[in-house]
């Protein structure tokens, strides 16, 4: 299989730290991949028409995106526990992954506001907008986070992936004053995949 990899995108990362999590990371080529969505990467855009990281081609030449989609499809290719678990626990994981990748892909936007868009053209409130989101996501992720015990599934992950990219691009947000969610992620951050995947 092939991923299309970028070792600073958050939804990348959720991949990553499922592969290693299920011992597949081996059956894995990453295929380094900078992105930007000014400047589209012509190899990507033939496999992925939003031209977006992460995308899987799987070994029957699949083209699998997004991030859920690709983690949903290699839960399946392992004979350990399942990281998105079957019966009612279903949803409660995938309501959580979801609730990740919602503030992943407010804090996204607003690093491309600042770090892409020219200063000209920036626009103060929707960037406050997209905070809020992010708070307001970090908040319930701390309420949530005391109930996590060692679960560590795709919910999770996405929590993790949430935690590591503030500390990589927001080091000013202080997200950390969540008391549940920072002790959970010092629980997390030592895991040999979370260790193996911090965004560079
Ligand atoms: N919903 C997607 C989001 C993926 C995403 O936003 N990836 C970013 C990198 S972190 C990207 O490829 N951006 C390029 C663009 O927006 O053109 C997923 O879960 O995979």
């Amino acid at each position: 299989m092939r991923l299309w990899h970028n070792p600073a995108s958050p939804f990348v990362r959720k991949v990553r730290i499922l592969l290693r999590e299920t011992n597949l990371a081996s059956r894995v080529e990453e295929i380094n991949t900078p992105v930007s969505p000014v400047n589209p990467h012509a190899e990507l855009a033939a496999k992925n028409p939003l031209v977006k990281t992460p995308a899987l081609e799987t070994d029957d030449s699949r083209v699998l995106y997004d991030s859920s989609v690709i983690c949903d499809y290699l839960d399946t290719l392992h004979s350990g526990a399942k990281l998105i678990p079957g019966g009612a626990a279903r949803w409660d994981a995938l309501r959580l992954e979801s609730l990740c990748d919602g503030i992943l892909d407010a804090a996204v936007l607003c690093r491309y506001e600042t770090a892409v868009r020219p200063e000209a053209l920036r626009w103060n409130d929707w960037v406050n907008g997209q905070l809020t989101k992010i708070r307001n996501g970090l908040d319930a992720l701390a309420n949530e986070a005391p109930t996590w015990g060692n679960t560590f599934g795709i919910g999770q992950i996405g929590a993790a992936c949430v935690c590591g990219y503030l500390d990589f691009r927001f080091a000013d947000e202080n997200w950390r004053s969540r008391a549940a969610l920072a002790a959970w992620y010092e629980s997390v951050k030592q895991r040999a995949s979370v260790a193996a995947t911090v965004p560079a």
